[in-house]
């Protein structure tokens, strides 16, 4: 129903809605796992194309979980999540890395 959003229809005059329609959606966080053979510069490449950090943020979340063990690459709605993580195993996979990453709510 394009173009009469947030009115009904009151016989030509407008009504203003009177229940909040808009929900924001539950948001998760994809988190990178640390493992001892992955190259720095694979995460931080992947960093930038899939989850499109600035090289230097890249390269802070690298560093975050290089050193702590965990870190949070993006912040999405649970399919997007997912969709993020399915691509990022499979880049991973592809190139023959271990890198791991979870779905953790936000
Ligand atoms: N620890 C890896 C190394 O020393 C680098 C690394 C960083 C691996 C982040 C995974 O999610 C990761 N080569």
């Amino acid at each position: 129903m394009a173009g009469r959003e947030g009115q009904d229809q009151t016989g030509g005059a407008l009504q203003e809605r009177t229940t909040e329609r808009t929900k924001e959606p539950t948001l998760y966080s994809v988190v990178l796992l640390n493992d001892d053979y992955t190259p720095m510069q694979f995460v931080v490449d992947v960093l930038e194309t899939l989850f499109q950090k600035t090289p230097s943020e890249a390269h802070r979340v690298m560093m975050q979980v290089h050193l702590n063990g965990k870190g949070v690459a993006g912040v999405y709605t649970w399919e997007v999540a997912e969709t993020k993580v399915a691509t990022l195993l499979s880049l991973a996979k592809d190139a023959g890395h271990p890198l791991q990453a979870t779905i953790e709510d936000l």
